[in-house]
């Protein structure tokens, strides 16, 4: 049986494929299990300069897949609590605080935990006939995964809270123009222009790239002077790597600088 997660590497780039095309990449528990361990060691792994997270067929991911436990009006109701502490959570935690960029590609349909899991992510791409749904709404649950979390962030609360309560779909134009992801893309674009991305990512000063993302995921609760100390110890940490020392010799030599992250 075909694994539910693949990985490919080129160079520093590591290519996640969510792989159950035939329920739209909707995770059971299993397939989580293996999400995470295969993002720690993304995390951890220096050879690891970027990574890029996309799906299989014509699914980005259909969040929790709804098969995966017993729910039926009457039964014993599963913890899901326990589900997010373990499985969902540490994912989206991982993807957050991995020092290096996770570029992710919406090849499609991004639902549930699907949808809120991408944009845990640090660029988004989105093929233009992508969608993302906070499907919460319809089964009596609530956006989680970092859905709380991300969309007042990326869209402003009266978004968010239409987004989180209607459950409507938006195609990946309007979640590009309401600042939700970075970029919609045509579909037979959306894998070459997203591995470029993260390839570049890949080839740059990427110690920088993960100061960066510490100094932005700290600013959503820091104060502007607790922001601005941080930004000091940050940037004189940048100041005295050798990427810094690279990018200048390179700016002044007018060549291609060779960073080493
Ligand atoms: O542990 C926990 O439970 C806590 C965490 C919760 C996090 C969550 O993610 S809760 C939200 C779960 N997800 C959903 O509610 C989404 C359910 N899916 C849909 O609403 C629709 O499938 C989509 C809008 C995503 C796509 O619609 P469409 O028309 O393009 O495709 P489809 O025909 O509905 O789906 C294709 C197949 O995938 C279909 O199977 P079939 O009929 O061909 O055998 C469908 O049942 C299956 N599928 C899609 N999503 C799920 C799923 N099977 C199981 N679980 C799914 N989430």
């Amino acid at each position: 049986m075909a694994s539910s997660i693949l990985t490919t590497r080129d160079d520093g780039l590591l290519t996640i494929t969510l792989n159950r095309p035939d329920r739209l990449n909707a995770f059971t528990a299993e397939m989580l299990n293996q999400f995470n361990g295969v993002l720690n060691d993304a995390a951890t792994d220096s050879g690891v300069r970027a990574v890029l997270l996309t799906g299989a067929g014509r699914g980005f991911c259909a969040g929790q897949d709804l098969n995966d436990r017993a729910v039926a009006p009457g039964g014993a109701p599963p913890d899901l609590g326990e589900s997010l502490e373990n499985r969902y959570n540490p994912a989206v935690r991982t993807i957050r605080s991995m020092p290096k960029p996770v570029v992710v590609a919406v090849n499609g349909v991004a639902a549930g935990a699907g949808a809120n899991l991408a944009l845990a992510g640090d660029i988004v791409f989105a093929a233009r006939s992508a969608r993302f749904i906070q499907s919460f709404a319809k089964i009596g649950l609530i956006p989680d995964s970092g859905g709380t979390y991300f969309l007042p962030r990326r869209v402003g609360t009266a978004r968010a809270m239409g987004l989180a309560l209607l459950g409507e779909s938006i195609d990946a134009e309007q979640a590009s123009d309401w600042g939700m992801i970075w970029a919609a893309v045509d579909d037979d674009e959306l894998l070459s222009t997203a591995a470029g991305v993260a390839g570049d990512l890949a080839a740059g000063p990427t110690a920088g790239f993960a100061k960066t993302k510490e100094a932005l995921n700290a600013s959503g609760l820091n104060s502007l002077d607790d922001q601005l100390d941080l930004e000091r110890d940050l940037q004189r940490a940048a100041g005295f790597s050798d990427d810094y020392a690279e990018g200048v010799a390179a700016f002044l030599a007018k060549r291609t600088p060779e960073f080493k992250g």
